[in-house]
């Protein structure tokens, strides 16, 4: 069924985008097969991560985006994340209202995650959306996320520019951000400007990242002002986003970054797969009271399915002797759910 989803949404159908999301979002069907065919389609869209705390205007800032990219013929994704919910209302339900102009556009796509259907993974959850949005050919794709978190760090590996976005009463959110917010962002706006303290806020951001600066820095971290409610500085904005876009295109990927990101991503899609496989596995095993954990799982480790599969698959694999039933080891249920 799944191939059909995704031939429909090669061909750009919506509705199979849709569903497609939905099947990431809920981890349902064999993700791993699809995803790998997503993959193949993969590579040309911009990735924009736009982080900051919450009320600073970033959705709103995010609309502006949209219609400024839309009027430069490019097709935009938005993904909307609200970590800390575990229902995907609240702020988002207000983020989707605010940017509800663009729902009957055929060149816009909004989606909100929430931590609720993405079973704990959300950043690999956002991956793969972003990757289904890159896929179906949107040049652009938007991930607005809430607060300045592991979870948005581990959002903002996934993009090609970060913005962070503050506002003139930042001053605090900065004493207290972590290093890292510094460090990832590409670039930062100071959003509000319409309020008292925006240059100063300008001003000590312009000094703290010149502190900062490393000799291989190629890339000049820019700090902008917008008044994203009065639509001032967007285009500025926009403009600082291509320029950054067509930056780190022509300096090429660093390799060992790249080489990094990617095993750090197979190790995440790998352990996602053995997990689960374990708690089916766990599902066929009956214990008694006086089980050993220890003792169960040095068993399974022995005689693990996940394993065995791989092994019997591998000629070269030394034989395994039948297990030895200890006391301890749990016994099989007579059929495997699967
Ligand atoms: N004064 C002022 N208010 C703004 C500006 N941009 C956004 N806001 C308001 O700030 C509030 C929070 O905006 P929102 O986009 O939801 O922030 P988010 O939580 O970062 O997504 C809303 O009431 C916006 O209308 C601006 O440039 N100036
Ligand atoms: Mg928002």
């Amino acid at each position: 069924m799944s191939d059909i989803l995704l031939k429909k949404m090669f061909s750009g159908d919506r509705l199979a985008l849709s569903r497609l999301i939905s099947m990431v979002e809920n981890r349902s069907g064999d993700l791993v097969a699809l995803m790998a065919q997503v993959q193949e389609r993969c590579g040309q869209a911009h990735r924009i991560g736009i982080t900051g705390p919450p009320g600073a205007g970033k959705s709103t800032l995010v609309d502006r985006l949209i219609a400024q990219f839309r009027q430069a013929g490019k097709r935009v994704g938005v993904i909307a994340i609200d970590p800390s919910s575990p229902f995907t209302g609240g702020a988002v339900l207000g983020d989707r209202i605010r940017m509800q102009d663009h729902a009957s556009d055929e060149g816009v796509f909004i989606r909100s995650l929430g931590s609720r259907g993405s079973h704990g993974g959300l950043s690999r959850a956002t991956r793969e959306v972003s990757k289904l949005f890159d896929a179906f050919g949107f040049e652009v794709i938007l991930i607005e996320t809430v607060g300045v978190g592991q979870t948005e760090l581990d959002i903002m590996e996934l993009v090609d520019t970060t913005l962070v976005i503050l506002t003139p009463e930042s001053g605090d959110t900065i004493q207290t951000m972590k290093a890292g917010i510094l460090e990832i962002a590409d670039i930062f706006v100071v959003n509000k400007a319409d309020r008292d303290g925006a240059d100063r806020m300008q001003a000590e951001l312009t000094v703290m990242l010149e502190i900062g600066r490393t000799h291989e820095q190629a890339w000049t971290v820019p700090v902008l002002a917008t008044q994203a409610f009065h639509n001032i500085g967007v285009r500025e904005l926009g403009e600082a986003l291509t320029a950054h876009f067509a930056f780190i295109r022509k300096q090429g990927v660093n390799q060992a970054k790249r080489g990094l990101l990617f095993r750090s991503e197979v190790a995440e899609i790998l352990s996602d797969e053995i997990k689960s496989q374990v708690h089916q596995w766990l599902e066929t095993v009956q214990f008694d009271r006086n089980h050993n954990p220890y003792l169960v799982a040095q068993q399974a480790l022995k005689e693990a399915p996940w394993l065995l599969q791989h092994a019997s698959s591998r000629p070269s694999t030394p034989r395994r002797k039948s297990p030895s039933r200890s006391s301890s080891a749990p016994t099989r249920k007579k059929s495997r759910k699967r």
